[in-house]
């Protein structure tokens, strides 16, 4: 028999509301709704598009259920650390985007009252400079909040009234314990957060609610709204069908999540040094890995030179120029931190390889290629740290995500890292969001490798060689 399940997908461009069916040897996407999610510029910031973004989300659910009456659940997933604060159940602000500048003196506060080192024994966090935490420390509505919900716990809020915080995205604010997974109510206090605000913790696979009597009378029939690894990376991690455990990840959209999956968290030095994150997965699986900025550079590239043209730009065309480019060229540090916030993104990598002493390439298909073999230098380095740190002999990687349609990074990932490279499925996030609910549902095997397997049976990967 054939199953039927809701995804809300909220990526850094577009949002989507996607119809997910599973069966046996069944699961199928089927896209409902695109909307623009893009930051946008308010007095105060970049911010989330709140009021829009709920909108489109609920017309996106009705057409859904309109399309396919058989829906069982609901599941909300998106980038992990933003959130909304609430007062008596009303939302005090349009939620901040993390890209938006404020939260460097979010990380000097922090640190003058806990050093780096000891949040990462206790987080087992990367540095990120927008993680919640720091988010936390300069929100000027914090005083007012009793409570805070990351984006996917918001809407699921908005959706039903039930306030939760889901585990696997808990794990990306800094305040999550990494070897209890629970709050850790004490840093909240010494880093001046009412740890009151911090909702109850629910695995992904637990029901949040049902839906409201208004929201079920606008989308046409009553559901449960249920946990799904919320975070973004997490429902890809969890679809990623892995060939081994000793296999590697690369969840690349935006952002190049690049890792290992492991069963205990890895909080040495070395991995403090090396930056490296112990973030949840789905089943308490520990997503051991490293943020690279992925096709962001890529993508805040052809923005730009679109808006300088005033026409559409031909990515598939300008990557096969690029593909065809010969020329040795120079790589840059795709991590560097000027190349973080949105706008001039040609101008910013000149600067960074100019700083660097290396020539900046002269045509866009030869900066392109640059990018490109710049993205995948820094995935294989990710990949051996992650093998040096964890003493794994990593045999191939899996990458999934919107990159992987990217042949040219597809190759030349395998090429830097020597690896293979096994591309696809590209819509992992909304993949695992669906599966686990269908798990939640009985309708899909128990573990996460049956999943997976069931993944594998309906998405063959297409495989590159290292050359
Ligand atoms: C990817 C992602 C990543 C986070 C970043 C904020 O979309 O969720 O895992 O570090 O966005």
């Amino acid at each position: 028999m054939i199953r039927a399940f809701a995804a809300v997908d909220l990526g850094a461009t577009s949002g989507r509301v996607m119809i997910g069916r599973v069966g046996p040897d069944l699961l199928e996407l089927e896209q409902v709704a695109r909307f623009p999610n893009g930051p946008v510029q308010r007095e105060d910031g970049l911010h989330w598009d709140f009021g829009a973004l709920c909108e489109h989300i609920l017309d996106g659910l009705a057409e859904a259920v309109r399309r396919e009456p058989a829906i069982e659940s609901i599941g909300i997933d998106s980038w992990a650390v933003d959130y909304g604060l609430l007062r008596d159940g009303m939302l005090l602000a349009e939620p901040f985007h993390y890209r938006d500048a404020r939260t460097a003196r979010g990380v000097e506060k922090v640190h003058a009252l806990v050093p780096f080192e000891e949040l990462y024994s206790r987080n087992g966090l990367q540095f990120l400079p927008f993680n919640t935490m720091y988010q936390f420390a300069v929100d000027e509505r914090m005083p007012d909040a009793d409570t805070a919900l990351l984006i996917p716990d918001l809407l699921a809020f908005l959706l039903t009234g039930a306030r939760v915080a889901e585990r696997t995205n808990a794990s990306t604010t800094g305040l999550l314990a990494v070897h209890t997974a629970e709050w850790d109510r004490d840093l909240a206090e010494k880093i001046g957060v009412d740890p009151r605000i911090l909702p109850p913790l629910v695995e992904a696979g637990a029901v949040i609610g049902r839906l409201t009597p208004e929201v079920a009378a606008r989308l046409g029939a009553d559901l449960p709204v249920v946990a799904v690894g919320s975070h973004d990376t997490a429902s890809a991690v969890a679809a990623a069908p892995l060939p081994s455990r000793e296999s590697a990840y690369i969840s690349c959209g935006t952002w190049g999540l690049v890792g290992l999956e492991l069963d205990a968290p890895v909080v040495t030095d070395a991995a403090r040094a090396a930056n490296f994150t112990n973030e949840l997965g789905v089943d308490r699986r520990i997503r051991f890995l490293h943020n690279v900025t992925g096709l962001w550079l890529l993508s805040e590239s052809v923005r730009a030179w679109e808006a300088q043209d005033g026409t559409p730009i031909d990515l598939p065309a300008l990557l096969a120029q690029a593909a065809s480019v010969d020329d040795a060229l120079p790589l840059f540090d795709a991590n560097d931190p000027s190349l973080a916030a949105p706008g001039g993104m040609p101008e910013r990598i000149a600067a960074v390889l100019h700083e660097s002493g290396h020539p900046v390439p002269q045509d866009r298909p030869a900066l392109v290629r640059t990018i490109v073999e710049s993205i995948a230098a820094a995935f294989a380095d990710a990949v051996a740290t992650a093998a040096q740190l964890t003493g794994r002999r990593v045999d191939a990687i899996q990458l999934v995500g919107g990159g992987s349609l990217n042949e040219l990074l597809c190759q030349a990932t395998a090429d830097s890292s020597g690896l293979p490279v096994l591309a696809g499925p590209v819509e992992a996030t909304a993949l695992g969001n669906v599966l686990v609910q269908a798990r939640a549902a009985d309708a899909a095997p128990v573990t996460l490798e049956g999943l997976r397997d069931l993944v594998s049976r309906t998405h063959s990967p297409r495989r590159y060689e290292p050359r």
